[in-house]
């Protein structure tokens, strides 16, 4: 979709000058900015305000060595990030990546991609990402909290639960975090609510475990409701076997989905009876190991290395729930081709800006994942809320709250994308709602 705005052709030039060497970031700003054109022109006020310009720059980069003894006694030396990208309507939130592709870019991208979601939840969460490229896999269970602590040694300078409050994302789940807590306490002799997706132990909160899958099958749930569709007796495919792709497997199921495919960096299975979720619990979350080890003990199902080839399984709904670009313009052209009618987006950004195109020419419903996977920021919001009050609520309490977020999620998206002229574009409608607030208190805060 190209631009017309000659003000917002300027600034994605300034942004690609800018951030040279960048892709996903570049990628992120330039959909965010085409989907902004009609409220550009609506509200000059925002764009005299600079809101925009501002936008496109994080408010804080933060650079570090995590130098830590891996278990030979060998010092290992990671780069850290935190980027603190937007503050105007509360503390920076947003997960901590590690994955060996991490790089600022990547971070950067998350950051900006964080800060609209955060806004759709209708909680008061700024937006922020961090990571390493430490790579957890393979790596005992000593040298994961050695390298979390030498991490948050560092990190624990710039966090707090009123400044900025990390979580997980990939390859940070429970184990890591409570490490990273642990150390954070132990430096700050504080006891506070400075991360979320902590351990029911130590001020964790229910459903934040679920929160990211579930939250992604409330929101499609919507969507497809006001489409006259539901999940019920639907064939749905869902990549990665993490933990938002776990929980969308169990929500789906329970909304009367067979979900026949789960994916992992190195491949794919395909289980036409519906995957044995209890057996991939036990295997990625207990034992830490591949999805090929599924076809041990189901002989039925078949494993298929490389992960794209996940997207020429005929399903109805997919939902992508690995990493970024993961669905390019061919493997979107399968989809539509096998007759899948919804995608919706657990992970952040794992359509090609080609293949949400193809999504959009062929009427496909499509979730976008500022919107769809914004309910695990909601429930860290939830835990951030408990944490405060010093008090823990029910799985029920949790998940009722969780689930009129997504509701109110969808109802914004739907309802802005058809105040600008763009019904059904959901997208649209995720990145003007989001938009909107944060700007709103941009501008009311001046030019800080
Ligand atoms: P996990 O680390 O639990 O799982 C990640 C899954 O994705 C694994 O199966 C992993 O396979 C696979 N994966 C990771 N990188 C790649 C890659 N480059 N190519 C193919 N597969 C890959 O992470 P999460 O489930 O938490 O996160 C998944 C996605 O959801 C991410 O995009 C994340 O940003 C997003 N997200 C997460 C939220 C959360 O609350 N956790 C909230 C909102 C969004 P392997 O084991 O081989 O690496
Ligand atoms: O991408 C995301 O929204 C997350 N990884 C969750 C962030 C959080 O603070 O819970």
């Amino acid at each position: 979709m190209a631009m017309k705005n000659q003000y917002l052709i300027d600034l994605l030039e300034t942004v690609k000058k800018r951030n040279a060497g960048e892709p996903e970031f570049i990628q992120a700003v330039t959909e965010v900015l085409e989907s902004l054109e009609p409220v550009v022109e609506a509200r000059p006020d925002l764009v005299e305000a600079g809101v925009l310009d501002r936008l496109v720059e994080p408010e804080r980069q933060i650079i570090f060595r995590v130098p830590w003894v891996d278990d030979n006694g060998k010092v290992q030396v990671n780069r850290g990030f935190r980027v603190q990208y937007n503050s105007a309507i509360g503390p920076y939130k947003g997960g901590l990546r590690l994955h060996p592709s991490v790089y600022l870019g990547i971070i950067k991208f998350l950051g900006f991609e964080q800060v609209f979601k955060n806004s759709l939840t209708t909680l008061p969460m700024g937006g922020g990402k961090g990571g390493s490229d430490f790579d957890p896999k393979g790596k005992s269970d000593g040298e994961v909290m050695r390298f979390c602590q030498s991490f948050m040694t560092e990190l624990c300078k710039h966090i707090g639960p009123d400044t900025d409050v990390p979580a997980g994302d990939i390859g940070t789940g429970a184990r890591e975090i409570g490490y990273m807590f642990g150390q954070y306490k132990r430096l700050r002799n504080e006891f506070s609510g400075v991360l979320t997706g902590k351990g029911l132990t130590y001020g964790g909160s229910l459903v934040r475990t679920e929160a990211t899958g579930y939250g992604l099958c409330y929101f499609t749930d919507e969507m497809l409701k006001a489409n006259g569709k539901s999940f019920e007796g639907k064939t749905v495919v869902i990549s990665g076997s993490g933990n938002v792709a776990i929980y969308a497997t169990e929500k789906a199921t329970e909304l009367g989905a067979k979900v026949v495919a789960l994916s992992d960096s190195n491949g794919y299975i395909y289980d036409e009876k519906g995957v044995d979720l209890a057996c991939i619990k036990q295997l990625k979350e207990v034992e830490r190991k591949r999805i090929k080890e599924y076809v041990n003990t189901h002989p039925d199902a078949t494993y298929t290395e490389g992960c794209s080839g996940i997207w020429s399984i005929p399903c109805d709904i997919a939902l992508p729930c690995a990493t970024q670009n993961e669905i390019n313009k061919e493997s979107a052209e399968l989809l539509v081709k096998n007759g899948c009618f919804a995608v919706s987006e657990g992970a952040n950004m794992p359509s090609t800006p080609e293949a949400i195109e193809v999504y959009l020419n062929n009427g496909i419903l499509y979730g976008p994942a500022k919107a769809a996977n914004a309910g695990g920021v909601a429930t860290s919001g939830l835990e951030m809320s408990q944490n405060s009050e010093r008090l823990s609520w029910t799985f029920e309490e949790v998940d009722a709250k969780l689930k009129g977020i997504m509701t109110s999620i969808f109802a914004a998206c739907d309802s802005a994308a058809k105040e600008y002229g763009m019904p059904g574009n959901y997208m649209a409608g995720a990145n003007i709602a989001g938009f909107l607030k944060v700007a709103e208190a941009m501008k009311a805060q001046g030019c800080v």
